[in-house]
Order: C-alpha cells, then sequence, then structure tokens
C-alpha cells in the first residue's frame, strides 16, 4: 500500500477529549473517527487491526470446535419479553420501532435469540453439544461511554453460546472456552487473569472475567501473583484431553475484582509475598447460568429416556474491538504504538527519504515490491521531510521498518529498524532473500 494513497489522517495535537493513552494514539494514528458519543469510525489502519484482532478470535474459536453463525443486530422485543430480560434492562438497551410499530432493538447481547434458534432446530439429547458463535456489533447505551472503543456505545463482541443436556457436561463446555480465551489472549501477547466475577444481567451464579493489567483499567482486581506463571502450558493443553485439571488450577488461585473482594479473605488464602493489587481492563466475561433462558423461552430437549428436558446453557463474550485499545495500553512508548507483529496494520513500513531522487525511488519501488509480495507492507513515497516520515512511521506502531536513501550511506545499502527495540542495522539489497527470512508469515487479512 503507498501513503499517497491510502486514508491516514495522523494528528500532531493530542485530542482534548482523550482521557488515557490508547484513546489518544487511535485517534492521533487515525485510526478512528468518532461519530457520535461512544460511536466510531473504522478508517483503513484501525480497520485492519480490528480484523486482525477479529480473526485470530475467530480461528481460536473454530479450534476450539465453536461453528460460525452470523446473527443480525436487530432483534425482535418478543423474544426479550418471553426472557423477561425486555424491561429489565432498563436505559442501556436501544429501543425501536419499526413502521408497524412493532417493537425491536438493537441487541446489546443475543442469548435469546440464539436460544430462539436453537429452539426451532434441536429437539434431542444426541445432538448435544452445540456450541455456536458470532462476531458481530452490539449496542449499549452506556451512561458514561468513555475511554474511546474500550467503553463505546456501539462494539464489536465475539459471543459464543452452549448447549448441553446436563449441569456436568455443561461445565465441560466452560472449560472448553476458559482454556480457548487462555489461547486466545496469548496469541496476541496478553497475559490475561481469569478472575471470578459476578454475573449482573446476564444471570447464572458461575462466572469469571479475563482481565489484563493496566493502570489505566476500570476494574481494581485482587490477586495471587502466582497465577501469572500458570499460562505457560496452555498452549499444550488439548480440546480432546482433560480440560477440567487445568481450569481447576487456574480457579484454585484468588483473583477477584473490588465487587467480590473480601480483605480476610484475601489474607487466609494467599502469603502476603504473594499478594497483589491492580488495575485491569476486562477484554472477555464467559458465564454459565443453567436453564435461565431455556426454562422461559422453552427450550426442550428429549432425554435419552424420552423425557423433555430444559437445556443447560452458558455465554462467552470476547471484546473485540476493546481488544484493540487494550493492546496499545499495553505496548506504546512515547512515540506512538508498538503493534505485536501479528495485529500489526502492516507488518513493514518502508520509508523513501528521498523521494525526489529517481535512483532511489526506483530502488524503493523494487524493494517495496519484493517486500509486499510476501507480507503486508506500508510504503511512505509521500514527499514530506524525514523528520515527519519517521515520527510517523513510528505513531502509527509499523513493527518493522526499512528506510531506504540515506544519503550517508550507498545505493545498495538499506536501513532496517525494529520499532520495539529502537535497534538499527544495515542490509546489503544483495542480500535481502536472507534477510526477509527471518521473518515469519502471518496470513493477510
Ligand atoms: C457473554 C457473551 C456478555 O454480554 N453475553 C454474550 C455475555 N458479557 S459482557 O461481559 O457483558 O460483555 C462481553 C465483553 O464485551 C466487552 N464489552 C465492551 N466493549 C466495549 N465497549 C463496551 N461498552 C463493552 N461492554 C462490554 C468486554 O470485553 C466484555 O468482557
Amino acid at each position: 500500500m503507498k501513503l499517497s494513497k491510502y486514508l491516514l489522517p495522523v494528528l500532531k495535537e493530542t485530542p482534548s477529549e482523550a482521557e488515557i493513552i490508547s484513546h489518544t494514539l487511535m485517534l492521533r494514528s487515525g485510526m478512528i473517527s468518532q461519530s457520535s458519543s461512544g460511536i466510531y469510525s473504522w478508517l483503513p489502519i484501525g480497520l485492519r487491526v480490528l480484523k486482525k484482532i477479529e480473526n485470530i478470535v475467530r480461528d481460536e474459536q473454530n479450534n476450539a470446535g465453536v461453528n460460525e453463525i452470523l446473527m443480525p443486530t436487530i432483534q425482535p422485543a418478543d423474544i426479550w419479553n418471553e426472557s423477561g430480560r425486555y424491561e429489565d434492562y432498563g436505559k442501556e438497551m436501544l429501543r425501536i420501532n419499526d413502521r408497524h410499530d412493532r417493537q425491536m432493538l438493537y441487541g446489546p447481547t443475543n442469548e435469546e435469540q440464539v436460544t430462539d434458534i436453537f429452539r426451532r432446530s434441536i429437539k434431542s439429547y444426541k445432538e448435544l453439544p452445540q456450541l455456536l458463535y458470532h462476531i458481530q456489533w452490539k449496542f449499549r447505551d452506556e451512561l458514561r461511554p468513555r475511554f474511546g472503543v474500550m467503553r463505546g456505545r456501539e462494539f464489536l463482541m465475539k459471543d459464543a453460546y452452549s448447549f448441553d443436556i446436563d449441569e456436568m457436561k455443561s461445565e465441560d463446555s466452560y472449560n472448553r472456552f476458559f482454556i480457548c480465551y487462555l489461547k486466545t489472549f496469548a496469541r496476541m501477547g496478553l497475559k490475561a487473569i481469569p478472575m471470578a466475577a459476578d454475573t449482573g444481567p446476564i444471570g447464572g451464579d458461575l462466572s469469571h472475567e479475563f482481565v489484563i493489567l493496566s493502570k489505566t483499567g476500570e476494574s481494581d482486581i485482587y490477586f495471587d501473583q502466582r497465577i501469572l506463571q500458570e499460562d505457560e502450558s496452555i498452549n499444550e493443553i488439548d480440546y480432546e484431553g482433560d480440560l477440567k485439571k487445568p481450569v481447576e488450577k487456574f480457579k484454585s488461585y484468588y483473583s477477584v475484582s473490588d465487587d467480590k473482594y473480601n480483605e480476610s479473605e484475601f489474607n487466609k488464602n494467599v502469603d502476603k509475598q504473594n499478594q497483589m493489587q491492580s488495575r485491569g481492563i476486562e477484554v472477555g466475561h464467559i458465564f454459565s447460568f443453567g436453564t435461565k433462558y431455556s426454562t422461559s423461552m422453552k427450550a426442550n430437549v428429549l432425554d435419552f429416556d424420552g423425557k423433555e428436558k430444559s437445556v443447560y446453557m452458558g455465554s462467552y463474550g470476547i471484546g473485540i474491538s476493546r481488544l484493540v485499545g487494550a493492546i496499545i495500553e499495553t505496548s506504546h512508548d512515547e512515540k506512538g504504538i508498538i503493534w505485536p507483529d501479528v495485529v500489526a496494520p502492516f507488518l513493514f513500513g518502508i520509508i523513501n527519504l528521498s523521494p525526489k531522487d529517481e535512483i532511489v525511488s526506483s530502488n524503493a519501488e523494487k524493494i517495496y515490491n519484493y517486500i509486499s509480495d510476501k507480507y503486508e507492507t506500508i510504503y511512505d513515497d509521500k514527499k514530506d521531510n524525514a523528520g515527519v516520515k519517521f515520527s510517523r512511521m513510528d505513531l502509527i506502531g509499523i513493527p518493522h521498518q526499512i528506510i531506504i536513501g540515506n544519503k550517508s550511506k550507498s545505493d545498495n545499502e538499506i536501513e532496517y529498524k525494529n520499532r520495539r527495540t529502537g535497534n538499527s542495522e544495515f542490509i546489503n539489497i544483495d542480500k535481502i532473500d536472507e534477510f526477509i527470512k527471518r521473518f515469519p508469515s502471518y496470513s493477510a487479512i
């Protein structure tokens, strides 16, 4: 991609409305543009990151054996009246009347919608378990939308739902998602701490939040720091094997947010030297709520004895758009964003320092064609001065940067700079084949 043909409205100034660094950097690097309070357009570079995260989440859901569907954003109020949540949800729900004056709503979540799909399609215990997910925009009319995409009103969520014949099987599904979430966040370079949580408007009595440590997070968390060492082997856990044991291990550590925190419990369960208190960002939340929705919505199946039974359900959310902000919170410096390779909008950035020089430019063009054939690459072919180009490439967080046309070097030497370490080295163009082999390939979006 050539920068001269790309929409990248970077800002020099810090926008006054931004209270936290990720919001500032997302606006400054031209990732998003505010439409109204808590509602954003995703500009090209922001959308690329959002899609990268979405694809990692999708891949890990597929690996865990969950089937992708796509439910609508607009739902009929009828199914929410059946579950009793139409009144309960209150002002956070955006209610709409269609031209026939039917009550509709913009979905804040999809328990009712998916239960309706289930009850129309599944009739026997033989067809269980059913594990379904979709990735769809949600709307919650939050009292205080803030921190950009972290607490938006319109936001992208991956929500999954499990249907099982009894409580024990339902716990197996819960454990499957528990492991899947740890794998998903680890793949993005995030250390997510599972913590016992409250269930709020979703309901049920078994629930965990997945929280990443960050001083700008909205929740206060208290935990046993040994849990941070627990996830080393998470990638080896195989879905065909025993999932209960590793999950029980995580559950055995004390880790709660402030609404569940109890000082004497904390002191009883965690030695003083292992006690940690931090702030965190909730990037995922899983729930097991038994027959709460299946009873009220009559989602029954025939059990092996021929008797009708309400199915046991759970729901499992990941805040995909929130993750964009959360990753920036954990990975930036004073110059801007530092994208981990796996979610970077472009893996390579090429800077042409002398766009007016024909030899340099034709060289740069060749290198751009060569690298962009293998990796997603942004080529700064604009006529701005060097300082502007360097700071823009750093601001937008491109992990691997190639600088061409440095006057102090010979024509067949290019500079490679690593955004994270800041280290630079000079590469002979004839050795570019070898150089490029250092970089693993990531799937394009
Ligand atoms: C689980 C899936 C649910 O809605 N129903 C379907 C359950 N859970 S939740 O905790 O309310 O939301 C799941 C995740 O979505 C993200 N999230 C948000 N992201 C941005 N802005 C918001 N206003 C917002 N609200 C929730 C969080 O990451 C949360 O864990």
